[in-house]
């Protein structure tokens, strides 16, 4: 089989994978950060198109467990890459690069919706729903109480991983505390920026690797 054969078959079954689901995936939420004040101790979500193809989310909204389409927007951002995860804060609009360092992240899109427009997400349990531009629901999580400092992790199936830990599942510690006085190392745990992939995605993505290594080596011996 030739290699773009391969890739075919490959992005097919995960397109296939990803027809009974929407292509929008809540995969974090962080409802109660361990830092007290600074830059990064907003509540934030991360939402990742697990779909092939960009997905432009022009008039969709989100709401937290009062379940109402339009309670929020995305602050005007509206194009996702293939495979791209965005965060979406609580904290000061115009003020990304500050989570972004205290985080010690690079590469990653965060949009800060300012903490009157975010629907705050409650450390005692809460919901993300996510609306399209026809108010139908498209995506949705609840979770129970939090570990404070450490988010909800879902895999781009939206199956539950729990709560983040250090080293496991994409999920590090925060670099900095955000604050201006009293500054120090980070604290909340997390994987802003990373998607976990579900097992059956994450499967085809290593065979489809195998094939090519062997497609590869059988040339380099021919
Ligand atoms: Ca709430
Ligand atoms: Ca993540």
């Amino acid at each position: 089989m030739k290699k773009t054969t391969v890739s075919v078959v490959a992005l097919t079954l995960l397109a296939w994978v990803h027809s009974s689901s929407a292509a929008l995936v809540i995969t974090e939420v962080m409802s109660s950060s361990a830092h007290a004040g600074g830059t990064n101790n907003g509540d934030w979500f991360e939402l990742t198109n697990t779909g092939p193809l960009a997905l432009n989310i022009t008039g969709w909204s989100w709401d937290d467990n009062s379940n109402t389409a339009g309670s929020a927007t995305f602050g005007g951002y509206t194009s996702f890459a293939a495979g791209q995860s965005v965060i979406f804060s609580e904290e000061t609009v115009g003020a990304e690069a500050a989570w972004i360092t205290d985080w010690g992240i690079t590469g990653v899109t965060v949009v800060n919706l300012g903490n009157g427009a975010f629907q705050g997400l409650g450390a005692g349990g809460d919901a993300v729903n996510i609306y399209n531009a026809s108010n139908v629901l498209v995506a949705s999580v609840t979770f129970g109480s939090a570990t404070t400092g450490f988010s909800f992790e879902w895999d781009t199936l939206g199956n539950s991983l729990g709560l983040s830990a250090i080293g496991q599942k994409g999920a590090f510690q925060a670099a900095e505390n955000g604050q201006t006085a009293g500054a120090g190392p980070g604290v909340d745990v997390g994987s802003p920026g990373v998607a976990v992939p579900e097992p059956a995605a994450a499967m085809l993505l290593a065979s489809a690797g195998m094939m090519l290594w062997v497609l590869r080596r059988k040339r380099t011996l021919a």
